[in-house]
């Protein structure tokens, strides 16, 4: 069978992810990779045998070769080259979030409808076996009923005022930053787990400095120096949220960009009758199991694991081969292509976020917004466009 024919717009970190990823998926070939700068691009396509370069997002998806799309550049850049990626007919895998405005995501969603391509955003750690685990566990009763839900997503790589990247200018980024760029992971993850959608929002967001020096690489995860331009800080740096899923049942998320010491740590924590399951991301291929008469257990996952068939039939290593971050990335991809290669993009509720679950996702955001600015819960529209 033809492998899938790809490009990648944007190299920068996720680009790259993204692109190693897609390298480790014997059914897909990237065939054109796109940066502004085309340098970079030029020197990673020699190194990664890609045979087409280009400068911008537009020439890659006028490549005829190019099936499918991965939008892998700035906030500010999704909609319009997910866009113009549908109207021409090609299967658009989106970096998160969808667009930076909400009608625009509704239009997207909409669209990618009409025009029959297959349509993805990269909301990766809910491909995580554990938490595979954890929704089949929600979805069978094994775990009983769920009395609440946790879930935290804590890093430190903005905590000092000269960190800086294009996340903080609310032009590139949007004016979500902390919980756009990784609540919204948290968000996808316990709504995947649940089984079921967040309904309403109580937020209180934290600004920690108000202005920061742009400085040194300005890339994601850089060390800041101490040279640069002062700016000023619109967006926030970490936020509580108090949510609800559609039953009812409550949440709660803590979401931080400048909690030193934490690098990746998510995690999402389901309170059950029968115990409490969390899974930590930076112990990806366990699940903590809390009782409360009998002593906590370490379930983990794996081909060989003591999991579901579910979990179990979507693992690639055995137990104790740790499968990290870059494991759930691949299925990230792998599972949006085989939706291609099968025509099951069509269907909903799929194992991967597609656009309409990314714009709910954006939605969130936004009324975690609006309940900042007028402090008071803020209800989702769970209506399709
Ligand atoms: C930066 O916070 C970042 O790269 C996010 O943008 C990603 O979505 C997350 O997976 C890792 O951290």
């Amino acid at each position: 069978m033809k492998r899938l024919q790809v490009g990648v717009i944007g190299i920068g970190f996720i680009g790259r992810q993204q692109l190693e990823a897609i390298q480790r998926i014997a059914y897909a070939e990237v065939v054109a990779i796109a940066d502004q700068n085309f340098e970079a691009a030029r020197e990673l396509a020699a190194q990664f045998g890609i045979p087409a370069c280009y400068r911008t997002g537009e020439e890659l998806i006028a490549d005829p070769n190019v099936e499918v799309v991965h939008n892998c550049t700035p906030n500010a850049l999704h909609y319009s080259l997910n866009k113009l990626a549908i109207l021409s007919g090609k299967h658009v895998y989106s970096e998160k979030p969808l667009a930076i405005r909400g009608e625009h995501a509704a239009e997207l969603v909409t669209l990618a409808r009409e025009h029959d391509v297959a349509n993805g955003v990269n909301f990766n750690y809910r491909q995580n076996i554990a938490l595979l685990e954890m929704r089949e566990r929600v979805r069978t009763g094994a775990a009983g009923r769920v009395f609440h839900v946790y879930g935290q997503y804590l890093q430190d790589w903005l905590a000092s005022e000269n960190n800086y990247d294009w996340r903080v200018d609310p032009e590139m980024g949007g004016p979500s930053r902390a919980l756009a760029d990784i609540g919204s992971h948290c968000f996808d993850s316990a709504q995947f787990v649940m089984g079921q959608r967040i309904k309403r929002v109580y937020a209180r967001l934290i600004t920690a400095y108000d202005t920061r020096i742009k400085s040194g690489s300005q890339e994601t995860f850089a060390l800041g120096s101490a040279e640069g331009e002062r700016v000023r800080v619109t967006n926030e740096d970490a936020g509580f949220v108090l949510a609800e899923f559609e039953d009812g049942t409550p949440a709660s998320f803590f979401i931080s960009q400048v909690c030193n010491g934490r690098k990746n740590d998510q995690r999402i924590q389901i309170s059950a009758q029968e115990y409490c399951m969390e899974w930590c991301q930076e112990r990806a291929g366990e699940i903590q199991i809390g009782y409360q008469n009998r002593g906590n257990e370490v379930v983990l996952t794996g081909t060989n694991g003591m999991i579901s068939d579910y979990a179990r039939g979507r693992a690639s290593l055995p137990s104790g081969h740790a499968e990290g971050w870059a494991y759930p990335h691949k299925y990230a991809i792998s599972c949006f292509y085989d939706s291609i290669r099968d025509g099951s993009y069509r269907q909903n509720n799929l194992v991967y976020t597609k656009f309409f679950d990314g714009g709910q996702i954006m939605k969130i955001v936004d009324a975690c917004l609006l309940s900042q600015q007028e402090n008071r819960w803020v209800e989702i529209d769970l209506s399709e466009p």
